[in-house]
């Protein structure tokens, strides 16, 4: 079985999957070690790990470290190709849709490429949606794009529309790290009940409410960092993967 097929067999089996991001950049190596360590008993399903900007040299051994202290899927979720690591099992392998920048539709999924293949990383093409959240976000900056108004889902549909005609197997509806509203619940369902692909939602999202309203209205994988990156909190962690796995009950 394909690590995204497992992942689809998840949503299928809990009604939706839990992820929790990981940046190597914020936290250091023990940080990161406990809270993937503690992840799997919590109902994390996968790990994601990334950051919008890299500011450290420890960057790929922290991902090491991530990857030693779990046997869940790690997930790349790279800002940029120089973030490709063979200390995971998967990559979302990103375009950056709703932008124009060239830079992050097709330039560094070309210098990443050849990485991909030498570490035999699965590739999770995805179509992946700056979606605006209030205030400016570090995404929208480092890449210089603008974000999809939040109160026009019909433009975040037909993005998502082109990116399965174009053979992305799912879309990534993207607040913002830290945002302060995450995905409106409207755009959600837009988005879900129109292109039919798998959509991941992520960026703000802090409250267990807000996780089971996104998966009650279409989203297939919820992504949640800031709120649970902090001080390792096995019962918060525990209470999001309940809220997000609708159909199943995690115990701990
Ligand atoms: C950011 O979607 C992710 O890329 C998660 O965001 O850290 O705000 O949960 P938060």
């Amino acid at each position: 079985m394909t690590l995204f097929e497992r992942l689809l067999k998840v949503r299928q089996d809990k009604g939706a999957g839990f992820f929790l991001l990981l940046d190597p950049d914020r936290n250091d190596a023990g940080h990161l070690t406990d809270l993937a360590g503690m992840a799997a008993h919590c109902g994390v399903d996968a790990i994601l790990a990334g950051s919008s900007l890299v500011t450290t040299a420890d960057f790929h051994d922290r991902l090491a470290e991530i990857k030693r202290a779990t046997a869940l899927p790690v997930i790349l979720f790279p800002g940029n190709s120089t973030q490709i690591s063979p200390h995971a099992d998967g990559i979302l392998y990103l375009s950056l849709i709703s932008g124009r920048n060239p830079q992050y539709l097709i330039e560094e999924q070309v210098r990443g490429a050849p990485l991909v293949k030498e570490y035999g990383l699965e590739p999770i093409p995805t179509g992946y949606m700056l979606i605006e959240s209030g205030r400016p976000t570090a995404v929208a900056y480092v890449s210089g794009t603008v974000p999809i108004p939040r109160d026009k889902p019909e433009i975040a549909r037909v993005h998502a529309l082109a990116a399965g005609y174009m053979g992305m197997k799912t879309v990534y509806l993207e607040a913002g790290s830290g945002a302060s509203e995450p995905v409106p619940v409207e755009m959600v369902s837009a988005v879900a009940d129109y292109g039919g692909l798998p959509v991941i939602v992520g960026g703000g999202i802090r409250l267990p409410r807000q996780a089971e309203e996104r998966v009650g209205a279409g989203a297939s994988f919820i992504v949640v960092g800031n709120r649970l990156e902090g001080k390792p909190d096995p019962a918060a962690i525990s209470e999001m993967a309940d809220a997000i796995h609708t159909t199943v009950k995690t115990t701990i």
